[in-house]
């Protein structure tokens, strides 16, 4: 099944997730965390069982993930950011460290991680796909992150700790 636009989100309740959201593109970023937050909440997360981490860039996405999760205190993290490709090679770069560095920080950590960062040639293009609605990408990236923390605690995986939060982490605000 396609953990996409129009699947219906399984039920999220009882996992607790973690959002890192990059502050580059901060207006197309920040309109994907509101897809990530609304679909969550839709799928019965309670506010309090989701923690925003907030980062500079794309390219620093992967190394607070990999913290977040070696808390043990995460079902599943969502990843949000933006690179527009413009006129610089920085984009292969960032784009292409991002999704390694994400994939690589869930394999090791054996936490699972949704990949929600835009790689576009455009703004218009960016923008166009962290829209209200189906379409945002945070959304899908939260309805992967919900059927994935399903998945792994099917299989026996451990659940993410209840723990005592370190400071600078907030739970339903800004990080
Ligand atoms: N970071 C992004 O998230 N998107 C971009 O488009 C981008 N560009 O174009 O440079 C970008 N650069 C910053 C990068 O992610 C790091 O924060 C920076 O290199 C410091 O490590």
């Amino acid at each position: 099944m396609k953990a996409g636009p129009s699947a219906p989100l399984a039920p999220a309740g009882g996992f607790r997730f973690a959002i890192v959201v990059s502050r580059f593109n901060e207006a197309i970023t920040t309109s994907l965390k509101d897809g990530a937050r609304a679909a969550l909440r839709e799928a019965g997360a309670a506010d309090t069982d989701i923690e925003e981490l907030s980062v500079p860039g794309a390219f620093e996405l992967p190394q607070a993930a990999r913290a977040a999760a070696e808390t043990g205190r995460f079902d599943a993290i969502i990843c949000l950011g933006c690179v527009i490709r413009g006129e610089t090679p920085h984009f292969e770069y960032i784009s292409g460290a991002a999704a390694q560095g994400v994939m690589a920080a869930a394999g090791d950590t054996g936490v699972p991680m949704a990949f929600g960062v835009l790689t576009t040639e455009t703004e218009a293009q960016a923008r166009e796909r962290s829209g209200p609605g189906d379409a945002n990408k945070g959304r899908e990236a939260a309805a992967a992150a919900i059927e994935m923390a399903a998945l792994f605690r099917r299989l026996g995986r451990p659940a993410a700790r209840a723990g005592t939060r370190p400071s600078g982490f907030a739970a339903g605000g800004e990080a």
